[in-house]
């Protein structure tokens, strides 16, 4: 990203002390996130998936550029398609959720993959996923852990 680490700090500050009665709203103001969660994964697997939900109350496109946690090395966005009756995952660059729209990561479309750094955390157990929006502004959302019923869906 071409953002230095001061100038998001320094962005983030702005969204904190500026109101939205301006036409440049930060994203962390106007997004609301719903259903974060966590797939529960074997200790052996390196990597789990992630999902939630989240809606644009502004009036701008909000674009989600990368997500952080404590408790993963890397997060990648992936999309899953089926291409000649196999499945396989698209790493996408970004998220774009237009004004007044939802977008939904959900099992058998878009997802996180999560690749930990740790012991894998368990069922119940929760960590924090960390949203970076273009601009710089960031939002720190809860995901729980949680078994995921089918597990063939990815
Ligand atoms: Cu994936």
């Amino acid at each position: 990203m071409a953002v230095p680490p001061n100038g998001i700090f320094r962005r983030s500050l702005l969204c904190l002390l500026i109101p939205l009665l301006i036409a440049s709203p930060c994203p962390a103001e106007t997004v609301t996130i719903r259903n974060a969660w966590i797939s529960a994964s074997p200790p052996v697997a390196r990597a789990t998936s992630g999902y939630f939900e989240i809606e644009n109350h502004g009036h701008e496109t909000v674009i989600i550029e990368r997500i952080s946690s404590p408790d993963y090395n890397r997060i990648e966005i992936h999309r899953s398609i089926l291409s000649d009756g196999v499945a396989r995952m698209q790493l996408q660059k970004e998220i774009l959720v237009p004004a007044g729209s939802r977008f939904a990561f959900r099992p058998g479309g878009y997802h996180l993959m999560l690749y930990r750094n740790s012991k894998p955390l368990g069922t119940g157990e929760s960590t924090t996923l960390t949203l970076h929006f273009s601009g710089g502004d960031t939002l720190p959302v809860t995901a729980e852990v949680r078994r995921r019923d089918d597990p063939h869906q990815h």
